[in-house]
């Protein structure tokens, strides 16, 4: 973008010293950018390598609609809660639904043929609320649901309504539910080796690209 607006500039003024002046703002910009691109890659890894996390309560969740209670979730502490599974809400017909969405396509499988939401209705919900559980996830990615959550210094109970018959008598399986915080670290050796290893690479990237620049200046006055 940078390099764009630059080109733009010096057509606008044109003549021999406009050209010089362009491959020295371009090779700059480059450079400019690369050490942008240095600075941000460790930043980018750790993002890419995710934060550890430790698993502090799972259960399962049945399609009876009988409600599951938590384990008390610490004041102020940042969870993650995943959801996982399907469940049959028709299991004669094989009609199946998992935290939010629904299928009415008659497959004994995880990978549905289509799907759908009820309404604004979770089928997972949360101390009898409904929940947005976010985009669909089919049989290849395991049916799979999360959101954060603060805790409040209370358990939270799950429970599934069955919002497609009403009738639990003709429901069959369960969702598993794992609760998740950040995993608390003592050294530094689990946080900071991945960011080092980017950082060697950055710096290689950005030297290799500092030895470009008389080749990319000489090709521009020619
Ligand atoms: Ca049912």
């Amino acid at each position: 973008m940078v390099r764009g607006k630059i080109f733009i500039h010096q057509e606008q003024i044109g003549g021999v010293e406009c050209s010089i002046l362009k491959s020295r703002l371009t090779v700059a910009s480059v450079v400019f950018s690369l050490m942008l691109f240095a600075v941000s890659l460790p930043l980018v890894g750790a993002a890419l390598l995710g934060t550890p996390e430790h698993l502090v309560w799972q259960g399962d969740v049945y399609s009876s609609g009988v409600p599951v209670t938590s384990l008390v979730l610490e004041q102020s502490v940042p969870y993650r809660i995943v959801a996982q599974g399907m469940w049959f809400y028709d299991n004669p017909n094989s009609l199946a639904a998992d935290a939010q969405y629904f299928t009415n396509s008659s497959l004994d499988t995880w990978d549905w043929l289509n799907h759908f939401q009820n309404d604004s209705h979770s089928f997972l919900q949360i101390d009898g609320q409904d929940v947005d559980w976010g985009p669909f996830s089919n049989g290849d990615t395991g049916h799979i649901y999360s959101l954060y959550y603060t805790g409040e210094d209370a358990s939270i109970a799950f429970a599934i309504v069955d919002w497609m018959d009403q009738n639990t008598a003709n429901n069959v399986c369960h969702l598993h539910l794992r609760i998740y915080t950040e995993a608390t670290v003592g050294g530094h050796i689990v946080d900071s080796s991945p960011p080092d290893a980017v950082n060697v690479l950055a710096v290689g990237v950005l030297l290799a690209s500092l030895a470009m620049v008389p080749i990319v200046v000489h090709h521009k006055k020619t």
